[in-house]
């Protein structure tokens, strides 16, 4: 119990001290930030993760749609490898997954934005006219809020973008936190007003500032927040959108309409963590109030459960669809990065929308994912005893989509569920029962990035536990015998699955990619991202199993696994 205690209170140290493996965006390496990589290191890069050819990247910005085209903007050091210099690179896509890099698009050169151009969104207004709301740092280190409008909008990639001379559009009054000030959404029109957020905090308080404009020029702070909660810190690159309450179709972000619920998400600094909740838009009083069976805070729903920070989304008007981009800091050191030449990674994106039983949302690899897939091996029908590891053979393991359905004959053996962990982390869950401790009803699940003779593995696994009146599902993605290479930060990550297991089966679907495992455990009900370095599982001789060390026998009923091939990434366009 008081080794419990110990566990839970250290693993909330580790998390808080190590930022969750996210290093802070915001600090200054000075001896770093100007050192242009020499060579790029190519071990740990990934092949279809999206990434520059070299140096810093973090939030993703902007991203958008606009006349067949895609565009991600990204936080990005054209100098070093660690944060600094911080400019919005610019990327185009025709399918989110190949893309070729145009020059930066924003970047310091104003008085509204000559300590820095941080982090922002685009809306597209009436007449196709896509802004860039972003937020500038002032000669005074003040956080302010500027727009950019394309210089040409016949340009199809929109390469040029400019900052006019009326910026900033919003600058902080008095009762805000000048230093702390930051991010705005895109914006959602409503009821004759245009209406943005700007996330920030009061003290300890969490706040996403609303701000409302008839013209997108002249911007009102309105009296009160749209939301905010106690305790949380200040609230990093908000997002606030709908989403329908029947399917899987996205909607406009100005969509209000019955049938709808919002979706608010903060990225919390203290932590590095994001946490979202589903709830409802009152258009009357101009707030949101998140739904009872959302917690707001340290505890509550996130998007990933892993390494993934400062996201954002998108409606794609294309395919109906709301998209989600979000950062994967490193989780090696700040010298490591130094000499590799890069750092950062964006997910790949995912279509995102409610589950049916109203309560958290579903993501899935947007499906454009799938023309990456190579060579193709299957396994059917294939049983796991206690303890045994099966190879899946015939694919690069390092760099692979594997899509698997495992199933089990009762519930029976589900270990009992020990109601403290009730309110702890998933994560020190999995500290205390990861793969390599048996099980009843599990862990089963993959063994990814392994080493042949498993000196180096990353599992990524399920375990079944049986609560006084339900089961209780938890998906990890155990980063901790990943490599032997030092200075890592190497976390359990793991999330809860609220899922049914009337079926008595469960699914999953792991992106891996030579430094990332993406995981999306029962379709979407949780997904994990784990950073990791191997040092011996690396390109040809990376290795990829199915395991079981639980009592009750598991059967793999279906596996799908295909080698990825390398898409274009970020090769300057030719046009
Ligand atoms: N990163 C940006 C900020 C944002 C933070 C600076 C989140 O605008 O709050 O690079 O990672």
């Amino acid at each position: 119990m008081a080794a419990l205690k110990f566990l839970a209170a250290f693993s909330f140290l580790l998390v808080l001290c190590n930022n969750g493996g996210v290093l802070g965006s915001h600090k200054v390496y000075t001896q770093y930030q100007n050192l242009q990589a020499v060579k790029v290191n190519q071990v740990h890069r990934t092949g279809f993760h999206f990434q520059p050819p070299k140096h810093w990247i973090n939030d993703p910005n902007g991203p958008m749609y606009y006349n067949g085209i895609y565009h991600l903007f990204y936080q990005y050091n054209p100098k070093g490898a660690v944060w600094g210099n911080i400019v919005w690179a610019h990327s185009v896509s025709k399918d989110l997954i190949n893309w070729e890099a145009l020059d930066r698009a924003i970047y310091p050169s104003k008085w509204f934005d000559i300590n820095g151009c941080w982090s922002g969104s685009a809306t597209i207004l009436p007449g196709n006219k896509p802004v860039i709301l972003y937020t500038g740092i002032d000669p005074k280190q003040r956080q302010i809020q500027n727009y950019a409008v394309p210089k040409n909008l016949s340009d199809p990639y929109l390469r040029e973008w400019v900052k006019p001379d009326d910026n900033p559009l919003v600058d902080p009054d008095k009762s805000v936190n000048a230093s702390a000030f930051r991010d705005p959404t895109t914006a959602w029109w409503v009821d004759g007003h245009w209406r943005t957020l700007i996330g920030s905090r009061r003290k300890h308080r969490g706040i996403a500032y609303l701000y409302r404009s008839k013209d997108f020029k002249r911007w009102v702070k309105a009296k009160h927040p749209l939301h905010s909660a106690a305790k949380t810190g200040m609230w990093e690159c908000p997002d606030f959108f709908p989403v329908s309450l029947s399917g899987q179709n996205g909607l406009d972000t100005s969509v209000v309409e019955e049938n709808i619920k919002h979706v608010f998400k903060v990225s919390l600094d203290r932590t590095r963590y994001e946490y979202y909740t589903v709830g409802t838009y009152d258009l009357k009083k101009d707030r949101y109030i998140p739904d009872n069976t959302s917690v707001d805070g340290w505890a509550g729903l996130r998007f990933d459960y892993g390494n993934f920070y400062a996201s954002k989304t998108f409606f794609d008007p294309s395919k109906n669809r709301r998209i989600l981009w979000g950062w994967a800091n490193e989780s090696d050191s700040v010298k490591d990065d130094k000499e590799k030449g890069w750092a950062g990674i964006q997910a790949i994106p995912r279509k995102i929308w409610l589950d049916a039983n109203g309560k958290q949302v579903l993501q899935w690899p947007v499906e454009e994912l799938e023309t990456l897939r190579g060579p193709k091996v299957q396994l059917g029908n294939q049983k796991l005893q206690k303890g045994e590891h099966i190879e899946v053979k015939g694919i690069t393991a390092a760099q692979a989509d594997v899509d698997v359905t495992f199933s089990f004959p009762s519930l029976d053996k589900a270990e009992r569920f020990d109601p403290k962990w009730a309110n702890i982390d998933a994560l020190d869950v999995c500290a205390q029962k990861g793969s390599k401790v048996q099980g009843g009803l599990g862990p089963f699940g993959l063994l990814t990035l392994a080493s042949e003779k498993l000196e180096e593995f990353t599992p990524v696994f399920f375990r079944i536990f049986k609560a006084q009146t339900k089961h209780v599902v938890l998906l990890c993605s155990d980063a901790r015998s990943s490599s032997l290479g030092s200075g890592l930060y190497k976390p359990p990550f793991a999330g809860w699955v609220d899922v049914h297991l009337t079926k008595k089966k469960l699914s999953l679907r792991s992106l891996i990619d030579n430094s990332v495992v993406e995981s999306f455990g029962a379709e979407g009900k949780t997904v994990i991202l784990s950073r990791v370095y191997p040092t011996l599982a690396v390109f040809g001789k990376a290795h990829l199993f199915v395991f079981n060390n639980g009592s009750e026998t598991i059967k793999v009923e279906n596996l799908n696994a295909w080698s990825m091939k390398k898409p274009l990434m970020n090769a300057p366009i030719r046009i």
